[in-house]
This record gives C-alpha cells, structure tokens and sequence, in this order.
C-alpha cells in the first residue's frame, strides 16, 4: 500500500491513528547527543548545529543528533568521561585536555610554535594531525579529519596588562586541566591553577584568580571581558578541538551513515574556521568597546623565557623525537 499523505490522514478524520503513523515516521533510527564547552553564540555551536540538520535531512532522518552547547552536560572532565563510556556519542575537545588520556594529543600547544595560521592548518591538516589522530584512534576514539579553530590564546587579567615575562610573577593564572598548560605557565613565571572552563567565569569574578587565557572569540562570547579589565595579546599558543566519537557508537552506524557525518562535521569545520578568521578582525575593537585595555607584548622575550627555564627541552623529551621531528617539518626548528 502506497503511504498516506498527512493531508489523507487528517481528512480521514478519526477513523485513522494518525497521530500514531505520524509519530512513527519521524522517529529517528540513531538518536545521538554531541556536547560542547563553549556559549551558544560561538560559531562552534552554530556550525555544529548546521552539520547536526544537514546529517538529519541527508540520511532522511534515520540520524538525528542533539546539540547541548556551554557545558549542559558537566565539565570537560565529565563530558570526557561520557564520551568514554557511550552515556555522550559526540564530543569537541581541546587536543591539550585530550593529552589526559591521549598524550600526543597535546603537542600543538608547544609555546609559540606557529608563526601564523598558514603553518597552523599546514601543520593540522598534514602531518601533525594525521599523527595525532592516529594515536587518538589508537585509544579507542574517532577524531574527524578537520580539527575547528579555538585559536591563538591571549592572556586577559583583572590586576595588571602582561607587557613582559616579568609582569607574570605572582600572577595567578586559571589554565585548562592538562599538563603541558600547567608547565607552560610555570616555565613563563606564573602560578598556573588547574579548572575547568565551566568554572572560569565564576572563579574570575570570585578573585580565586588573577587572570586567564583564551582566544578572543571566547573572550567575546563568554563574557569574560566583564571580569577582566586587561587584554594582553600574548598568542602564546594555537589550540583547537577534535571532533571525537564513542567509537562503539560510530561503529553501529551503517557506512553510508558514517560517510555523511564525517563529511558534513569536515564541512562545518572549515566553516566555522572562516568565521573564528572573521570574528578574530574585528573582535579587539568590540572588546575595547566593553572596557578593556589592550597591548601588544614582543613575544620573543616570553620564548627566550621558555627557552632558558627549559621548557622545549623537557617537552621534546615528553613527545618524542618522531612527533617533534613531525612538528618541527612544518614549523622550523623550535629549540
Ligand atoms: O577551557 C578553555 O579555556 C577552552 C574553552 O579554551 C578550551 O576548551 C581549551
């Protein structure tokens, strides 16, 4: 029998479930949640949700997948935990924060390790990534192929502008659970405290720190210009997030399925990458605007810092002559 229109089914009234037969069409096969840290407004979210719809309309509904943005979930130490266990399907991580259970994962936030964004996609769409994928495979997750830009990071404060290495002493620095940020901070002068983003705000406003670090698309988005008075242009490090799946989850999926969501993330991806390069044009001014006050430091007295306490030594220790070397292929000698 061919299917009723919906227009049938109402005309014919009462006489047939239409409610039932309606509600059964729609029903999606796979019922997944994908989670992020950041605020809605972020174009992660946004190009998220694009890619979430186009996945439902291209598989004619048999995926359907939930977006829960700003840590609706819990931390990232939480998300990263559900993610694990199959309670969460999809999930965007920082590389760094991934280093807890993936270590390799964390070697794109070597201080200053990229000269501009044409080495940073050189680097995460060649051979670092293909690395660094391939050991989060390695540990029972599935990172899509397009990393999506968090980006350069900036150090804003309640206290004092940073305009050399010395202004960092006693200052007190929130950085995101994941050792290489801690040592980071620590080979600078700071004194770095672990907490999840889901905390920052709060912990800015309560004083239990002096500072943070973050891109200006998270600066501008999660408000954390009303918390903090100096905006410091540091860029002490390129971070982005992997696009990760619960591999037993993605593994369920039919082949055609996996084919649409990897292309359509990928596509989301290089999207929101387009938008964080037009937001990051225009965002110093909106800042201004809100209140902050911004300088330029001259990044070479902060890597002659690194340098000298050690930092590039001990972490080319950590990651190996084969992912340095594979870093180093792209970016020049860093050490
Ligand atoms: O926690 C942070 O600072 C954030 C939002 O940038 C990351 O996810 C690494």
């Amino acid at each position: 029998m061919a299917p009723l229109s919906r227009r049938a089914l109402l005309a014919a009234g009462t006489a047939l479930p239409a409610v039932t037969v309606l509600r059964r069409a729609r029903a999606a096969e796979f019922s997944y949640k994908y989670a992020s840290n950041l605020p809605v407004s972020h174009p992660l979210n946004m190009r998220a949700q694009q890619a979430a719809d186009r996945i439902k309309g291209a598989t004619g509904g048999k995926l359907e997948i939930q977006v829960f943005p700003n840590n609706q979930l819990g931390s990232d130490t939480d998300m990263l935990s559900q993610l694990r266990s199959g309670a969460l399907e999809f999930f965007t991580l920082s590389g760094l924060i991934l280093s807890t259970l993936v270590p390799p994962a964390a070697i794109n936030g070597v201080g200053f390790a990229f000269k501009d964004y044409d080495q940073v996609w050189k680097a995460m769409d060649g051979p670092v990534g293909a690395y660094v994928r391939g050991e989060i495979d390695k540990r029972g997750l599935v990172a899509f192929e397009k990393v999506w830009d968090n980006g350069y990071r900036q150090v804003t404060s309640s206290s004092h502008p940073i305009r050399t290495p010395d202004d960092f002493s006693g200052f007190k620095i929130r950085v995101p659970v994941a050792a290489l940020w801690t040592s980071l901070f620590q080979a600078l002068g700071a004194g770095p405290t672990s907490i999840n983003f889901s905390e920052v705000y709060s912990a800015l406003q309560t004083h239990v720190v002096d500072g943070q670090e973050n891109p200006l698309a998270i600066i501008e988005t999660a408000k954390l210009y009303e918390v903090q008075k100096y905006l410091s242009m540091t860029n002490h490090m390129w971070d982005g997030y992997w696009f990760l799946a619960n591999r037993r989850a993605f593994d369920r999926l039919p082949a055609d399925v996996q084919a649409v969501v990897q292309q359509e993330f990928n596509r989301s991806a290089l999207e929101e990458r387009q938008d964080v390069a037009g937001m990051n044009g225009s965002l110093a001014d909106t800042l201004k605007g809100q209140g902050m006050a911004i300088n330029q430091p001259d990044p070479a007295p902060f890597r002659e810092k690194l340098r000298k306490a050690g930092f590039y030594a001990e972490w080319k220790g950590k990651f190996g002559e084969q992912a340095w070397g594979t870093l180093e292929s792209v970016v020049g000698t860093l050490a």
